[in-house]
């Protein structure tokens, strides 16, 4: 069995991924969004359920929310029941792209009047993260337009930047604004912020506190995402991570399960760039469960991340170097390979144990009871992932 040294299990150790509250709830496609038992009906039982991944695998202390998936009376309270189920609020997520107004756009749109609408929606999250204890303002923005000549794509980047400008100017001094790029989706002919070069320059005029936020399945097939991970992380501008995984488009499956080699290269470029465990970089995952059940579909998808940071962490750097100062391609392909084809499950289940925590995460889960008594007491009234 591979061993995994002390210094990589203290790497290990202090990796903490982030639950994002809409993976709990029923979410779909724009065909379907099949129903599961047991599916939260609040926000307080997304976090419950959100709860259980921390627990079996010691990965998630931290829940993402979504404004205004995800309003409820108190935050303070939310906070509160959080805290005393182990877990944490994280990243307040907005939403521009679920109102009637935002039909044509919402931090770019032309009319000052909805633009100042889209703003304000900003503005009350921040002041959620004010009640929450949240750090990150995540954006992400379905504008854009469909046709060629439909919009003045100019002027729509100037305006989201002023608007941008008047969130940024309310962050508290610890908060971050974070912009997500995507290259296309709801948006087909083109999109606001469509790329990592467009965040990048949308946020470097913001300030320090402005990052980029790079979602794995928003980028054209091909991609080389672990160059763009490289570049973020030089530049000193990779905010976060939302991890998922696509087969043709943003699929928001589990992160690693349509290649887990590619999670690979991302981390080791991650840990090559100093990102890993760096508090500056926050790992999310973005993924809906549509047809497989919710909870180990996190589950699942956190061991797949810990699994491949375990891989890349055995890299051995100094034989890499050494063959690329050579310019030995297939010595450093090969050291490379031999991290990615190395199998650290049993060496991971049994330092799980070490610890007091289930070797099997997935079977410690599914035995606990927890889906069977959820099913049983939520009947009714599941709230959609995305937002109904
Ligand atoms: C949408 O495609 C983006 O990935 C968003 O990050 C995410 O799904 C959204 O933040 C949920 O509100
Ligand atoms: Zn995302
Ligand atoms: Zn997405």
């Amino acid at each position: 069995m591979t061993t995994l040294s002390p210094e990589i299990l203290a790497e290990l150790e202090k990796q903490a991924i982030e639950l994002p509250s809409w993976a709990f709830g029923n979410s779909g496609t724009r065909f379907r969004v099949f129903g599961t038992p047991g599916t939260p009906r609040d926000p307080y039982e997304k976090i419950a359920d959100a709860a259980q991944v921390h627990v079996h695998t010691a990965l998630a202390p931290t829940v993402a929310l979504h404004i205004p998936w995800d309003l409820v009376d108190s935050f303070d309270d939310l906070r509160r029941h959080a805290e005393d189920l182990g877990v944490a609020l994280g990243t307040v997520n907005s939403n521009t792209f679920q109102d009637e107004d935002y039909k044509f756009g919402a931090l770019a749109h032309e009319d000052d009047r909805i633009r100042q609408k889209a703003i304000d929606h900003h503005l009350a999250c921040i002041d959620v993260m004010h009640a929450t204890g949240s750090r990150d303002l995540k954006i992400w923005l379905a504008e854009g337009s469909n046709y060629p000549g439909q919009n003045d794509m100019r002027s729509r980047q100037d305006r989201l930047q002023d608007s941008l400008q008047q969130i940024y100017a309310h962050l508290g001094d610890t908060q971050r604004l974070v912009l997500e790029y995507k290259f296309f989706e709801p948006s087909f002919y083109h999109t606001d912020v469509p790329d990592w070069g467009t965040s990048y320059a949308q946020v470097a005029a913001l300030g320090e506190r402005a990052m980029v936020c790079l979602d794995t399945g928003h980028h054209a097939p091909g991609t080389n995402i672990e160059f763009i991970v490289m570049q973020l992380l030089r530049l000193g501008k990779l905010g976060s991570f939302d991890f998922n995984s696509r087969f043709y488009a943003d699929d928001d499956l589990i992160v690693g399960a349509a290649d887990p080699f590619q999670l690979f290269r991302i981390l080791a470029e991650v840990i090559r760039g100093g990102g890993l465990n760096n508090p500056d970089v926050a790992f999310m995952l973005d993924q809906c469960h549509n047809i497989e059940s919710k909870i180990p579909g996190q589950i699942r998808s956190v061991l797949n991340v810990q699994e491949m940071t375990a891989r890349a962490l055995l890299i051995d750097r100094e034989a890499l170097a050494t063959a690329q100062r050579a310019n030995d391609v297939l010595a450093a392909n090969a050291v490379l390979m031999d991290a990615f084809y190395t199998d650290v499950r049993p060496a991971l289940a049994a330092w799980r144990s070490e610890r007091g925590l289930p070797a099997d995460p997935m079977a410690a889960f599914l035995s606990s009871g927890y889906l069977e008594k959820i099913s049983a007491e939520r009947v009714g009234g599941a709230q959609a992932g995305w937002g109904a």
